[in-house]
Protein backbone atom coordinates (compact mmCIF):
# COMPACT_ATOMS: atom_id res chain seq x y z
CA UNK A 1 0.00 0.00 0.00
CA UNK A 2 0.69 3.85 0.36
CA UNK A 3 4.88 4.20 0.24
CA UNK A 4 5.65 6.67 3.31
CA UNK A 5 2.46 7.58 5.07
CA UNK A 6 3.50 5.78 8.71
CA UNK A 7 3.97 8.83 10.71
CA UNK A 8 2.51 8.45 14.94
CA UNK A 9 5.21 10.02 16.99
CA UNK A 10 3.07 12.67 18.03
CA UNK A 11 5.69 15.22 18.01
CA UNK A 12 4.64 18.72 19.70
CA UNK A 13 0.58 17.28 20.64
CA UNK A 14 1.62 19.16 24.13
CA UNK A 15 1.29 22.69 21.91
CA UNK A 16 -2.07 22.15 21.32
CA UNK A 17 -5.04 23.01 23.68
CA UNK A 18 -7.74 20.23 23.53
CA UNK A 19 -11.12 21.23 25.65
CA UNK A 20 -14.58 20.03 25.83
CA UNK A 21 -16.91 21.91 24.45
CA UNK A 22 -18.72 22.66 27.49
CA UNK A 23 -15.30 24.24 28.50
CA UNK A 24 -15.09 27.12 25.65
CA UNK A 25 -18.25 29.43 25.32
CA UNK A 26 -18.44 31.15 21.91
CA UNK A 27 -16.74 34.17 23.67
CA UNK A 28 -13.35 32.32 24.72
CA UNK A 29 -13.20 30.98 21.40
CA UNK A 30 -13.01 34.25 20.01
CA UNK A 31 -10.67 35.88 22.37
CA UNK A 32 -8.18 32.49 23.25
CA UNK A 33 -7.99 31.25 19.24
CA UNK A 34 -9.67 32.60 17.08
CA UNK A 35 -8.77 36.18 17.28
CA UNK A 36 -4.84 34.81 18.21
CA UNK A 37 -4.95 32.87 15.29
CA UNK A 38 -4.29 29.54 17.13
CA UNK A 39 -5.54 26.27 16.46
CA UNK A 40 -7.87 23.97 19.10
CA UNK A 41 -8.82 20.73 19.39
CA UNK A 42 -12.82 20.76 20.38
CA UNK A 43 -14.24 17.41 22.06
CA UNK A 44 -18.11 16.78 21.69
CA UNK A 45 -18.87 19.78 19.26
CA UNK A 46 -21.07 17.92 16.90
CA UNK A 47 -22.77 15.42 19.61
CA UNK A 48 -26.10 15.69 18.37
CA UNK A 49 -25.52 16.27 14.80
CA UNK A 50 -27.16 14.01 12.30
CA UNK A 51 -23.50 13.59 10.62
CA UNK A 52 -21.79 12.27 14.00
CA UNK A 53 -23.74 9.15 13.64
CA UNK A 54 -22.25 8.29 10.09
CA UNK A 55 -20.57 5.73 9.58
CA UNK A 56 -19.91 3.19 6.25
CA UNK A 57 -22.55 1.09 7.37
CA UNK A 58 -25.15 3.67 7.36
CA UNK A 59 -23.88 6.47 4.77
CA UNK A 60 -25.79 4.97 2.10
CA UNK A 61 -29.18 5.72 3.99
CA UNK A 62 -27.80 9.33 3.76
CA UNK A 63 -26.16 10.33 0.89
CA UNK A 64 -28.07 9.37 -2.32
CA UNK A 65 -26.34 7.24 -4.86
CA UNK A 66 -24.35 9.55 -7.71
CA UNK A 67 -21.40 8.80 -9.04
CA UNK A 68 -18.31 10.26 -7.35
CA UNK A 69 -14.71 10.72 -8.33
CA UNK A 70 -12.46 8.64 -6.03
CA UNK A 71 -8.33 9.12 -5.68
CA UNK A 72 -6.62 5.72 -5.94
CA UNK A 73 -2.62 6.60 -5.83
CA UNK A 74 -0.61 3.62 -5.32
CA UNK A 75 1.59 6.28 -3.70
CA UNK A 76 0.05 6.93 -0.78
CA UNK A 77 -0.81 10.88 -1.57
CA UNK A 78 -3.71 12.55 -2.44
CA UNK A 79 -1.51 14.47 -5.04
CA UNK A 80 1.94 14.75 -6.24
CA UNK A 81 2.90 18.18 -4.68
CA UNK A 82 5.73 18.99 -7.01
CA UNK A 83 3.63 18.09 -10.15
CA UNK A 84 -0.06 18.07 -8.77
CA UNK A 85 -0.90 15.07 -10.48
CA UNK A 86 -3.04 12.41 -8.83
CA UNK A 87 -4.90 9.44 -9.95
CA UNK A 88 -8.58 8.80 -9.73
CA UNK A 89 -11.36 6.38 -10.69
CA UNK A 90 -15.06 7.47 -11.07
CA UNK A 91 -17.32 4.80 -9.58
CA UNK A 92 -20.99 5.06 -7.59
CA UNK A 93 -20.97 5.98 -4.11
CA UNK A 94 -22.90 3.07 -2.85
CA UNK A 95 -20.20 1.06 -4.81
CA UNK A 96 -17.11 2.82 -3.30
CA UNK A 97 -18.93 2.25 0.33
CA UNK A 98 -19.31 -1.58 -0.18
CA UNK A 99 -15.63 -1.55 -1.44
CA UNK A 100 -14.41 -0.30 1.70
CA UNK A 101 -16.86 -2.31 3.87
CA UNK A 102 -15.74 -5.38 2.50
CA UNK A 103 -11.76 -4.49 2.48
CA UNK A 104 -12.00 -5.06 -1.39
CA UNK A 105 -9.40 -2.06 -2.21
CA UNK A 106 -6.61 -3.12 -3.57
CA UNK A 107 -4.55 0.61 -2.80
CA UNK A 108 -5.61 3.22 -0.58
CA UNK A 109 -8.47 5.05 -1.91
CA UNK A 110 -9.69 8.34 -1.26
CA UNK A 111 -13.54 10.75 -1.72
CA UNK A 112 -11.70 13.73 -0.97
CA UNK A 113 -12.94 17.15 -0.26
CA UNK A 114 -16.23 16.50 -1.85
CA UNK A 115 -19.09 19.54 -1.40
CA UNK A 116 -22.18 18.08 0.47
CA UNK A 117 -24.15 20.49 -0.89
CA UNK A 118 -23.60 18.89 -4.18
CA UNK A 119 -24.51 15.26 -2.93
CA UNK A 120 -27.40 16.21 -0.45
CA UNK A 121 -30.03 18.15 -0.67
CA UNK A 122 -29.67 20.41 2.14
CA UNK A 123 -26.73 19.52 3.74
CA UNK A 124 -27.10 21.83 6.77
CA UNK A 125 -30.01 18.73 8.09
CA UNK A 126 -26.74 16.90 9.05
CA UNK A 127 -24.25 19.07 9.52
CA UNK A 128 -25.40 22.68 10.98
CA UNK A 129 -23.72 25.40 11.80
CA UNK A 130 -21.82 25.74 15.12
CA UNK A 131 -22.34 27.89 17.87
CA UNK A 132 -18.69 29.43 17.35
CA UNK A 133 -19.83 30.52 13.92
CA UNK A 134 -21.40 34.30 14.12
CA UNK A 135 -24.48 35.26 12.09
CA UNK A 136 -21.95 37.08 10.07
CA UNK A 137 -20.11 34.50 9.02
CA UNK A 138 -19.56 33.06 5.59
CA UNK A 139 -19.47 29.61 5.79
CA UNK A 140 -17.87 28.53 2.17
CA UNK A 141 -18.96 24.77 2.42
CA UNK A 142 -18.79 21.55 3.91
CA UNK A 143 -16.87 18.81 2.72
CA UNK A 144 -17.05 15.07 3.37
CA UNK A 145 -13.35 12.99 3.12
CA UNK A 146 -13.85 9.43 3.60
CA UNK A 147 -10.63 6.84 3.08
CA UNK A 148 -8.85 4.39 4.03
CA UNK A 149 -5.80 3.61 5.16
CA UNK A 150 -2.69 4.57 3.78
CA UNK A 151 -3.31 7.93 2.18
CA UNK A 152 -2.34 11.74 3.29
CA UNK A 153 -3.37 14.71 1.85
CA UNK A 154 -0.14 16.87 1.48
CA UNK A 155 1.03 19.72 3.80
CA UNK A 156 -1.15 22.79 2.64
CA UNK A 157 -2.93 25.96 3.95
CA UNK A 158 -6.10 27.03 3.30
CA UNK A 159 -7.15 30.61 3.06
CA UNK A 160 -10.53 29.88 5.37
CA UNK A 161 -10.65 28.95 8.57
CA UNK A 162 -11.63 25.62 9.00
CA UNK A 163 -13.38 23.34 11.69
CA UNK A 164 -12.55 19.47 10.97
CA UNK A 165 -14.55 16.93 12.76
CA UNK A 166 -13.74 13.43 12.18
CA UNK A 167 -16.98 11.30 12.17
CA UNK A 168 -15.81 7.40 12.09
CA UNK A 169 -12.00 6.62 12.11
CA UNK A 170 -9.16 8.34 12.95
CA UNK A 171 -6.65 10.63 11.27
CA UNK A 172 -3.32 11.78 12.69
CA UNK A 173 -2.81 15.38 11.79
CA UNK A 174 0.29 17.65 12.06
CA UNK A 175 -0.59 21.23 12.11
CA UNK A 176 2.42 23.72 11.07
CA UNK A 177 2.04 27.18 12.24
CA UNK A 178 2.24 30.14 9.52
CA UNK A 179 5.50 31.62 11.02
CA UNK A 180 6.79 27.76 9.51
CA UNK A 181 6.50 28.44 5.81
CA UNK A 182 10.47 29.08 4.98
CA UNK A 183 10.53 25.07 6.63
CA UNK A 184 8.27 24.14 4.70
CA UNK A 185 8.76 24.81 1.01
CA UNK A 186 6.35 25.98 -0.78
CA UNK A 187 5.87 24.79 -4.14
CA UNK A 188 6.55 28.12 -6.41
CA UNK A 189 3.84 27.26 -8.44
CA UNK A 190 1.36 27.25 -6.07
CA UNK A 191 2.14 28.72 -2.19
CA UNK A 192 -0.21 27.09 -0.32
CA UNK A 193 1.65 23.94 -0.97
CA UNK A 194 4.40 22.34 0.56
CA UNK A 195 6.84 20.53 -1.35
CA UNK A 196 8.15 18.29 1.66
CA UNK A 197 6.55 14.83 2.35
CA UNK A 198 6.18 15.43 6.48
CA UNK A 199 6.15 11.60 6.84
CA UNK A 200 9.41 11.22 5.26
CA UNK A 201 10.85 14.67 4.83
CA UNK A 202 13.87 14.71 2.91
CA UNK A 203 16.52 16.62 4.56
CA UNK A 204 19.44 16.91 1.80
CA UNK A 205 16.71 18.46 -0.35
CA UNK A 206 14.75 20.68 2.54
CA UNK A 207 17.22 21.20 5.71
CA UNK A 208 15.14 24.30 6.83
CA UNK A 209 12.64 21.74 7.41
CA UNK A 210 13.90 20.22 10.59
CA UNK A 211 13.29 24.07 12.08
CA UNK A 212 10.07 24.12 11.50
CA UNK A 213 7.88 23.23 14.59
CA UNK A 214 5.05 19.79 13.70
CA UNK A 215 2.30 19.51 16.27
CA UNK A 216 1.12 16.15 15.73
CA UNK A 217 -2.15 14.20 17.32
CA UNK A 218 -4.20 11.69 16.48
CA UNK A 219 -8.43 12.92 15.85
CA UNK A 220 -11.34 10.44 17.35
CA UNK A 221 -15.25 10.42 16.23
CA UNK A 222 -16.38 13.40 18.00
CA UNK A 223 -12.82 15.36 17.77
CA UNK A 224 -13.11 18.72 16.35
CA UNK A 225 -10.75 20.92 15.04
CA UNK A 226 -9.96 24.67 14.56
CA UNK A 227 -7.65 25.17 11.67
CA UNK A 228 -7.24 28.70 11.41
CA UNK A 229 -6.65 30.23 8.01
CA UNK A 230 -3.25 30.20 6.68
CA UNK A 231 -1.84 27.13 9.37
CA UNK A 232 -0.46 24.12 7.46
CA UNK A 233 -1.65 21.00 7.83
CA UNK A 234 -0.81 17.63 6.51
CA UNK A 235 -3.58 15.35 7.01
CA UNK A 236 -2.96 11.62 7.03
CA UNK A 237 -5.04 8.25 7.41
CA UNK A 238 -3.06 5.97 9.65
CA UNK A 239 -5.22 3.76 11.21
CA UNK A 240 -8.57 2.42 9.89
CA UNK A 241 -11.26 3.59 7.20
CA UNK A 242 -12.74 6.73 8.47
CA UNK A 243 -15.01 9.77 7.36
CA UNK A 244 -14.37 13.58 7.96
CA UNK A 245 -16.42 16.54 7.69
CA UNK A 246 -14.81 20.24 7.16
CA UNK A 247 -16.66 23.17 7.27
CA UNK A 248 -14.41 25.99 5.84
CA UNK A 249 -15.94 29.67 6.96
CA UNK A 250 -14.29 33.51 6.65
CA UNK A 251 -15.42 36.13 9.53
CA UNK A 252 -14.56 39.37 7.38
CA UNK A 253 -14.76 41.81 9.79
CA UNK A 254 -12.36 41.02 12.29
CA UNK A 255 -9.44 41.67 14.28
CA UNK A 256 -7.62 38.58 12.92
CA UNK A 257 -5.13 39.79 11.38
CA UNK A 258 -3.62 36.50 9.83
CA UNK A 259 -7.43 36.53 7.64
CA UNK A 260 -6.37 39.72 6.41
CA UNK A 261 -3.21 38.46 5.17
CA UNK A 262 -4.94 36.00 2.91
CA UNK A 263 -6.60 38.31 1.13
CA UNK A 264 -3.87 39.16 -1.30
CA UNK A 265 -2.65 35.57 -2.02
CA UNK A 266 -6.42 34.61 -2.54
CA UNK A 267 -7.11 36.66 -4.84
CA UNK A 268 -3.96 36.31 -6.67
CA UNK A 269 -5.17 32.68 -6.30
CA UNK A 270 -8.92 33.05 -7.68
CA UNK A 271 -7.26 35.54 -11.05
CA UNK A 272 -4.83 32.33 -11.73
CA UNK A 273 -7.84 29.90 -11.30
CA UNK A 274 -9.83 32.45 -13.62
CA UNK A 275 -7.52 32.64 -16.13
CA UNK A 276 -6.11 28.59 -16.36
CA UNK A 277 -10.13 27.78 -16.29
CA UNK A 278 -10.60 30.16 -19.43
CA UNK A 279 -7.49 29.25 -21.32
CA UNK A 280 -8.43 25.59 -20.85
O1 LIG B 1 -8.73 15.23 5.54
C1 LIG B 1 -7.87 15.49 4.71
O2 LIG B 1 -7.29 14.60 4.09
C2 LIG B 1 -7.49 16.91 4.41
C3 LIG B 1 -8.38 17.94 5.04
C4 LIG B 1 -8.05 19.34 4.64
O3 LIG B 1 -7.04 19.60 4.02
C5 LIG B 1 -8.95 20.43 4.99
O4 LIG B 1 -9.97 20.21 5.66
O5 LIG B 1 -8.64 21.59 4.60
Amino acid sequence: MGNSVKLEVLTGQELIDRRHVSDVSPQRFVRDYFLPNRPLIIEGATAGWTAASWTLDNLSQYLPDQKVSVRNNQSGVLFDANTMAFEATDMPLHQYLHLLRTGANRTPMYLAQTNLARMVYRPERYVPRLDYLRTADYHLQSNIWVGTPGLATPCHYDFAHNFYHQIYGHKQITLFAPEDAAGLYPNPKIPAISLVDVAAPDLDRFPAFSRATPIQFVVSPGDSVFIPAGWWHYVASTYDNNISINQWFLRLWSRNTQQLKMIPPMLNHAFRHMFLSENR
